[in-house]
């Protein structure tokens, strides 16, 4: 299965890992956008040497209850570190973002692919995505970060979400974004409570189907804080089996913060996947 990022291809036979950027404030500490760029960079390319396929550069956190970040800002934090990685690796290059306007300047400073929360459905970010022959990668939510874990219900989760991204992946085709150059993903953590979550796992294999390859991420999220009692700093182990899991159920892209442990434990699943059958 082959994923088309505008000048890249990921070959999906093998399954892969979405390294997770996070180029906002309260990820790289202290003092200076400068400095915090420089770390960024750095820190993109270390996933890139530990195996990470793709990297997803985010300047807006969508965590439960993150506020909004101004475009101009986003812009700012986004774009400068695009452009520096498109200079020094051949790594796919992902821009989460749901604003049109970061959509448009991170595929012109090089981004490929184009991953939204929102699956692309503020106006405009669709089109912005289409004009450039951007991949983009339409995940599920409910509702704003904001707000979305208030109280989410759902009469199946696994029909409804799928249902979703049936109709996300049909507009994209419509805005004209090749077939193949779209990724569907549940969004864990997203308007879910733990249940949720698990159901969606569980049925993981339901997601297969949609016409494009499945992107997964459960990385330190407060599910496996849930299930492990850990902080997420503590949660490398329980993420990684998860992934592997997720790997195992038919994902072809798992979005992690622990590159190295993550492209183990994708590596361990995918050989049992390959071994040839007597
Ligand atoms: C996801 C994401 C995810 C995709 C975040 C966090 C929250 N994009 N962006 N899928 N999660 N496609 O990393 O905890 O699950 S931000």
């Amino acid at each position: 299965m082959l994923f088309r990022c505008r000048s890249r291809t990921l070959d999906l036979t093998r399954p892969c890992v979405m390294g997770v950027l996070n180029v906002t404030p309260d990820s790289f500490s202290d003092g200076g956008l400068h400095h915090e760029r420089d770390r960024a960079v750095e820190a993109a390319l270390r996933m890139v040497e530990e195996g990470a396929a793709i990297v997803d550069v985010g300047g807006e956190s969508t965590r439960p209850g993150a506020a909004a970040v101004p475009t101009a800002e986003e812009l700012e934090r986004v774009v400068p570190v695009v452009e520096t990685l498109a200079r020094r690796t051949d790594a796919v290059l992902s821009v989460d973002t749901s604003n049109p306007e970061v959509i448009a300047a991170a595929l012109d400073a090089g981004a490929h692919l184009v991953n939204d929360v929102r699956g692309l459905r503020r106006p405009g970010a669709l089109a912005a995505a289409a004009a450039r022959d951007a991949a983009v990668c339409v995940m599920h939510m409910v509702g704003e970060p904001a707000t979305m874990q208030a109280d989410p219900q759902y009469h199946d989760v696994v029909r409804e979400v799928r249902a979703f991204l049936a109709e996300r992946v049909a507009a994209c085709r419509d805005a004209g974004i090749a077939a193949d150059a779209i990724c569907v993903d549940p969004g864990i953590g997203f308007a879910k409570t733990a249940r949720h979550n698990l159901e969606l796992l569980r049925n993981l294999v339901a997601f297969t189907d949609l016409g494009g390859p499945l992107l997964v991420g459960v990385s330190r999220k407060s599910l496996i804080g849930m299930i492990t009692g850990r902080p997420v700093e503590a949660r490398t182990v329980g993420s990684a089996t998860l992934a592997a899991l997720c790997v195992e159920r038919g994902a072809k892209i798992v979005r992690a913060h622990d590159v190295a442990a993550t492209v183990d434990a994708v590596k361990v699943v995918t050989a049992l996947l390959n071994v040839p059958q007597a």
